[in-house]
């Protein structure tokens, strides 16, 4: 029996494609990238899983745990769900976050588009007043249709949306992640958050969640960093991530600084003025690691950081991880990495390590850091706060090396 619904699959496939055109009419930038991760890619020399020309990920940041548990609910129309908890605080950004994704083995190879989705931490807003004030702003937007609202609802009562449910489910919540020129706020209360954090004005001064970048995965980032640099793109200087290495592991990325844009401040007319928040960005995707080998990983990172300053970045890095095992048989053999076993037609078995879905704490942060411009901000005291994040998501977030161990075959 057919149910007549469409596949959750279908609906994230629909959605992704529908986000990256947005994106690309919105950005020409981004169509850049793409064009270089194509070209390189298909130079690349290895067989690129069938996933991989269409694999993005995007990031958003909401204000409010409603916004929250509503975006929770509708990427869950789309077969997304949350992953992993990243507490931003000790890079001094307000805000902690997961990654909404699928987390089956089909819907990971039919498309595994992914949404960091970070919340803003309000209470680390230091002024009560500008707290207030934020909190205020906050509560009288709405940052979703209401026709969107209502088919998430039939969604959840009858199961699933039929063809054209689902075609108006995906252009309503694109609306959700367009990028709003007018801003709620007039200059100076604009200025007032902004002086608080830049990530508060982003949230707090616009309409909606904008999307802020959208990822395409490269299986040669050295290849398409050296690409973006040759043709003027400003790149950022190093490679967030692990070393260049045989056999890569967890997530390598790099991004393109943000872009300045006109905004339009509420009850002004005349000079617009300026906002940064949107920035492209590349990554190149390996294995996942154990917790044994992620804890070797943040091990290793954490000496290449802290390595003599006068040694390039890159020096340091290989230099550290230099002790990281770089091939199959001891990764297999110390358990470092998960793996799947695949028959070729021979009938001769090999493995193959799983692919890392999920992002990076380190990574994340200097990615933040990278598009805030000269603006740093220190550790904030607070620690993290996952009870509290998911509290506000309204569930709790998956365990990400769960989900790897449940798919990895045992060597
Ligand atoms: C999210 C930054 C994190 C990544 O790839 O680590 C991220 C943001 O800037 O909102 O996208
Ligand atoms: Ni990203």
């Amino acid at each position: 029996m057919t149910t007549g619904f469409v596949d959750a699959s279908a609906i994230r496939d629909r959605f992704c494609a529908a986000l990256s055109a947005m994106y690309r009419a919105e950005v020409p930038l981004y169509g850049d990238l793409l064009a270089i991760v194509a070209q390189v890619n298909a130079q690349a020399g290895e067989a690129a899983p069938a996933r991989v020309e269409i694999e993005r990920h995007g990031a958003i940041r909401v204000g409010t745990a409603a916004e929250l548990a509503m975006m929770g609910r509708a990427f869950a129309v789309m077969g997304m769900e949350p992953v992993g908890y990243y507490d931003l605080a000790p890079a001094g950004v307000p805000v902690h976050s997961t990654a909404f994704r699928p987390v089956a083995e089909e819907a990971l190879a039919r498309n595994p588009f992914r949404v960091f989705c970070s919340l803003l931490r309000l209470e680390l807003i230091a002024d009560p007043a500008l707290r207030e004030e934020a909190a205020a702003l906050l509560a009288a937007r709405q940052i979703f249709r209401p026709e969107t609202l209502a088919l998430i609802a039939r969604h959840e009562a009858q199961g699933g949306l039929d063809e054209a449910q689902a075609d108006a489910f995906v252009m309503g919540l694109l609306e959700t992640f367009r990028w709003h020129e007018d801003t709620l706020v007039d200059r100076a209360t604009y200025d007032r958050l902004l002086a608080s954090h830049r990530l508060v004005a982003d949230v707090v001064a616009f309409r909606g969640p904008h999307i802020n970048h959208l990822t395409p995965r490269t299986l040669d980032i050295d290849a398409a960093q050296a690409a973006m640099l040759a043709r003027g793109i400003e790149a950022k200087e190093v490679i967030e991530g692990p070393p260049p290495r045989a056999i890569p592991i967890l997530l390598r990325q790099t991004s393109f600084k943000a872009l300045s844009e006109s905004v339009r401040f509420a009850g002004e007319e005349g000079t617009p003025g300026r906002h940064t928040a949107r920035f492209g960005e590349i990554e190149q995707r390996g294995a996942a690691l154990t917790p044994k080998g992620r804890a070797l990983y943040d091990r290793l990172l954490a000496q290449a950081q802290g390595g003599p300053a006068d040694m390039p970045y890159e020096q340091r890095l290989a230099r550290a991880f230099a002790n990281f095992p770089d091939d199959m048989e001891a990764l297999v053999d110390q358990d470092l990495i998960y793996t799947r076993r695949v028959t070729a037609p021979d009938g001769s078995v090999t493995l193959e390590p799983l692919t890392y879905e999920d992002f990076l704490p380190v990574s994340a942060a200097g990615i933040f850091q990278s598009n805030l411009g000269a603006q740093h901000h220190d550790a904030y005291g607070e620690q993290g706060a996952q009870a509290a994040f998911e509290a506000a998501l309204g569930r709790t977030v998956l365990d990400p090396f769960a989900l790897y161990a449940a798919m990895a075959d045992r060597p």
